[in-house]
């Protein structure tokens, strides 16, 4: 199979819309750079004074990790200077941006991202990703962009993708027209196409939630749990556990290997853990993309009106038959 690097890809799926005018594709660039120069800094945390935690939170209030507030500056400085998008909002910050910028208020898109999640496990090296999500702006060409922009529902989004920074890192997008993930080549700086057109697995093997929170959970989640490890050869069971505790690196194994992941709402946070617009929204297009389901328990998750930048949502997320099957359990017991 002859290389393809990811900008190769983007001009050649272009060429597939005749009315495009290209500024989809100089904005995936301008990610793309972002996510090698965030990159270069994770696999260098380690040798460098960027380990351990800045005095600050975030509006999650959270410790924000060196490398998430350089992650931050990194995606925000690429879009705005890429001239692609007229206002960004990110995790790390309580507003969202409008850039003031000539070329800024012509640009017709908006983005969202969680520029580093998983932070917490930067220090002991597990893998990290980025997470983006972009729509078009609802707001006028010329004008500055406003909150109407960062409401809106997932299904309206034009892209979203993200980057694992792992063994290896990748960015895997959508478009609307399938999932394709990229290798970065550190040899030469550039991510090629290593996994066209990725579905999730027909058979199901695994399933991501953290246990610990069992207790807490709803009793129709408790009951998926409990079926998961039930013995049943014919369906496959008992399915294997896995939970790294880094969404996107959960996310990326399970659709590779076919499996569910799970952050539900608990007694204490009814609404979960994951915010709606810059991770469940993203991943959610990207599942749906590759033959999956992502769910609140109940409704579609690309179907939510965001009322909030930050609002949280219950994430349930895999391929179909799994996402139903906790559907049912939820149906049945949480009534
Ligand atoms: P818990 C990381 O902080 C994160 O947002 C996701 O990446 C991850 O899946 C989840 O939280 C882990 O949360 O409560 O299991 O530690």
């Amino acid at each position: 199979m002859s290389m393809v690097t990811l900008n190769e890809f983007i001009m050649e799926r272009q060429a597939d819309f005749p009315f495009a005018s290209g500024d989809l594709s100089r904005l995936l660039a301008d990610i793309s750079i972002a996510a090698k120069i965030i990159n270069h800094k994770v696999n260098k945390a380690g040798l460098q004074d960027i380990l351990g935690a800045e005095s600050t939170t975030n509006i999650q209030g959270e410790t924000q990790m060196k490398l998430d507030v350089f992650s931050d500056q990194a995606l925000l400085n690429a879009v705005k200077w890429g001239g692609q998008v007229c206002g960004a909002g990110s995790e790390e910050n309580e507003k969202y941006f409008a850039f003031d910028l000539e070329h800024c208020r012509k640009a017709k898109y908006v983005i969202l991202f969680d520029p580093l999640d998983g932070s917490s496990n930067i220090d002991v090296n597990v893998s990290i990703g980025t997470i983006f999500s972009i729509h078009r702006r609802k707001s006028s060409l010329g004008d500055l962009a406003n909150v109407n922009d960062f409401l809106q529902k997932g299904s309206d989004q034009v892209a979203a993708g993200y980057v694992i920074y792992g063994s290896s890192t990748m960015l895997v997008y959508t478009t609307g027209h399938g999932v394709n993930g990229f290798t970065l080549e550190p040899s030469i700086g550039e991510f090629c196409l290593s996994h066209a057109d990725m579905k999730f697995p027909e058979t199901s093997t695994m399933y991501s939630i953290n246990e610990g929170n069992m207790a807490s959970c709803s009793k129709g989640v408790q009951a998926y749990v409990n079926y998961c490890k039930s013995v049943d050869k014919k369906n496959n069971l008992p399915y294997t556990a896995r939970y790294i505790g880094s969404l996107v690196a959960d996310f990326h194994r399970n659709l590779i290997k076919g499996g569910i992941y799970i952050y539900p709402g608990t007694k204490k946070n009814t609404e979960g853990k994951l915010r709606l617009q810059y991770e469940c929204n993203p991943l959610a297009f990207i599942a749906e993309q590759a033959g999956g389901k992502a769910s609140d328990g109940k409704n579609r998750i690309l179907d939510i009106q965001p009322k909030d930048l930050h609002q949280r949502t219950p994430f349930f997320i895999g391929p179909v038959k799994m996402v139903e099957k906790v559907e049912e359990f939820i149906r049945e017991l949480d009534i």
